[in-house]
């Protein structure tokens, strides 16, 4: 009901969400993708997205890169260099932030995102052991509207997508998911890469019961909260 409502509404309500919209990395701005024109052929190193309405359940097609597939270019970063993604807009202060990489293999063009590979390089959840309080992850970004997170020093070099992923947790038992991808070509002398406990697929990467996912962030008794997924991998 609520996400039809969202859809009738159009643009009036689009405010009330938001996405990654650019990249810095290593001093040097990378032009992301705006939001509901896409232009074919755009020079960028972001996954196109259809739009920026929220994902309600973790098995969603949409969750790997919010429907996008492909980009043209991919930003070159060095292990153990930051990425730092940037939003126009964001709203929601309750929920964690969920950074993740995903090796391509052979290359971008095929790169699909399938498969038990993706893992995590960052995360914040809460902190304190107010669940209902702006202390969270996503409070930043509506403070900062950036996030900076450190691609592992170790990490064997390659193609990898990276994956920006926020969950508003405001309403009570209503996962809102907002993930975005980019290209990024990791270099360095590195080998290593995740073992299998810190790897899953996406989507489905927790089921939606997960108490990370299907949570009551009001009703006064949880004081504590873990991201959904497994734990971050930093090499
Ligand atoms: C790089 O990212 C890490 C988190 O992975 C963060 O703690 C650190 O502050 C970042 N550095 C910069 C300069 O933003
Ligand atoms: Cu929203």
């Amino acid at each position: 009901m609520l996400f039809s409502t969202l859809l009738l509404l159009g643009p009036s309500l689009v405010a009330a969400h938001g996405a990654v919209t650019s990249y810095e990395i290593g001093g040097k701005t990378y032009e992301g993708y705006q939001g509901f024109s896409p232009v074919a052929g755009a020079q960028i190193i972001q996954r196109q997205w259809p739009d920026y309405n929220p994902i309600m359940t973790v098995t969603d097609p949409k969750m790997t890169c919010n429907g996008g597939t492909s980009a043209p270019l991919a930003a070159t970063v060095a292990a153990g260099q930051n990425v730092t993604a940037f939003w126009k807009q964001w709203t929601h202060q309750q929920g964690p932030v969920m950074v993740w990489m995903y090796p391509c293999e052979s290359g971008f063009a095929s790169c699909d995102g399938k498969g038990k590979k993706w893992f995590k390089i960052d995360e914040m959840g809460v902190w304190g052991d107010a669940l209902n309080s702006n202390n969270w992850g996503t409070a930043l970004i509506y403070e900062n509207l950036k996030w900076s997170s450190r691609v592992p020093a170790s990490l064997k070099p390659g193609d990898y997508l990276i994956r920006h992923e926020l969950l508003a947790l405001h309403q009570a038992n209503t996962p809102q998911f907002y993930p975005e991808c980019a290209q990024i070509t990791v270099t360095g002398s590195g080998s290593a890469t995740p073992s299998g406990e810190f790897l899953t697929s996406i989507p489905a990467y927790a089921a939606q019961s997960d108490p990370g996912v299907m949570v009551d962030i009001y009703m006064g008794k949880a004081t504590t909260y873990t991201p959904p997924g497994p734990k971050v991998w930093t090499g």
